[in-house]
């Protein structure tokens, strides 16, 4: 308890001090201390309360979890979205459990979960919170639903919780190496001009984290809040879209506003506004590729592409279809995005774009 009471006492100095150079090093040494708490209190809590999540089972080609305030409209777009059958209510806390439904969209088989409602204070378990924020690790790729009359205030709140139960949103891992030594003190060096913090906090920081013999190479123009990331290891970087829901309930002039602002999604998930579009954005992010296969001679097939990564080669593609086909490649006609010119020859290492067609000629 007393580790709370002082988490909560820095975290009140915290916001009291204004961010810049001159409170930049004291500003570090907080959040260190905090971080180093807040673990503390986080070995101690788990095995009692700490969620052990809905226990959903990851099927097709992504899951994707829905989350966000009770009542924004998650349930009704799950049921838009997919076959399932989720309870729509207009009271809060209508669903209990975790319910998936599968989007069937160009071919692959995205998985679709609606959870309960999440509020501010959830990482600390408030409502189910522990439970969701425990079952949302497993996503490919989060949506975040929020409607009006208050959407910024719960993507607020929303990415809060996220960020306190150590998941990082569209983030990329810092690039920090920490390479721990037995002993020899802290040797820290950049790469890049740092500034956001400097070289003294930095060391300062680690101290208080209990690093105090290490190399540490930094490579990019990190935070401070992510090098206690790169120091605590455990994060989880994932994917997210803002969806903004109910959008027929104000103007369109407060529709483009709020989009703009709020780097979202604008749907209503009631009168079927823009879930296309929404669609495409999710398959966009997941990263896929429709890959189309041809056969010589013949007109490609355009009703079954193979699902695969953005980036993805045509020897992933070989791989993917027959184990042989490497073994047997000769070279491969390409006519899309990637080809120059329709039907440009290309050897395994090509990388590939979405919507492509590929013909593969074989020994
Ligand atoms: N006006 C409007 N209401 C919606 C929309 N989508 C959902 N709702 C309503 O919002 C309430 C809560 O919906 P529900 O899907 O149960 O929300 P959940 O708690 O996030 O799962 C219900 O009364 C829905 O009919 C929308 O696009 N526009
Ligand atoms: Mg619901």
């Amino acid at each position: 308890m007393a580790s709370e009471q002082r988490i909560q006492e820095l975290e009140a100095e915290l916001n009291k001090t204004s961010y810049n150079k001159r409170t930049q090093h004291h500003v570090g040494l907080i959040k260190a201390q905090i971080a180093k708490l807040k673990e503390k209190v986080e070995t101690a809590g788990s095995g009692k309360g700490k969620g052990k999540g809905f226990g959903v089972k990851k099927t097709g080609d992504a899951t994707v979890i829905l989350v966000g305030y009770p009542s924004t409209g998650k349930s009704t777009l799950l049921n838009q979205l997919t076959s399932a059958k989720s309870k729509v209510a207009a009271y809060a806390f209508t669903t209990l459990d975790a319910i998936p439904g599968v989007i069937e969209y160009r071919n692959a088989k995205i998985q679709l979960v609606d959870v309960p409602g999440l509020v501010a204070g959830a990482a600390a378990g408030t409502g189910k919170g522990k439970e969701v924020l425990s079952t949302i690790r497993i996503a490919d790729l989060l949506l975040i639903m929020i409607d009006v009359p208050n959407p910024e205030k719960q993507l607020d709140a929303i990415k809060k919780e996220i960020y306190d139960s150590n998941m990082r949103l569209n983030e990329k891992k810092p690039d920090v190496r920490i390479k721990k030594l037995p002993k020899g003190g802290l040797q820290v060096a950049s790469s890049v001009k740092l500034t956001k913090t400097n070289i003294e906090t930095i060391k300062a920081m680690l101290k208080e984290l209990k690093v105090n013999n290490a190399e540490v190479l930094i490579r990019e123009d990190i935070t401070q809040d992510q090098l206690i990331d790169a120091v605590e290891g455990n994060r989880l970087y994932i994917p997210g879209i803002i969806i903004l829901n109910k959008i027929d309930l104000i103007s369109e002039e407060e529709v483009n506003n709020l989009a703009k602002k709020l780097d979202c999604i604008p749907i209503s998930a009631d009168s079927k506004t823009n879930l296309d579009f929404l669609k495409e954005k999710i398959f966009e992010k997941l990263n896929f590729a429709s890959i189309y296969m041809k056969r010589v001679g013949k007109a490609p097939d355009l009703n079954e592409p193979l699902i695969m990564n953005g980036g993805c080669t045509i020897r992933d593609v070989c791989e993917r279809v027959h184990r042989e086909f490497v073994l047997k490649f000769r070279f491969a006609r390409v006519w899309g995005k990637s080809a120059k010119f329709p039907g440009q020859r290309f050897m395994l290492d090509h990388v590939l774009e979405d919507r492509d067609i590929i013909e593969i000629h074989l020994n």
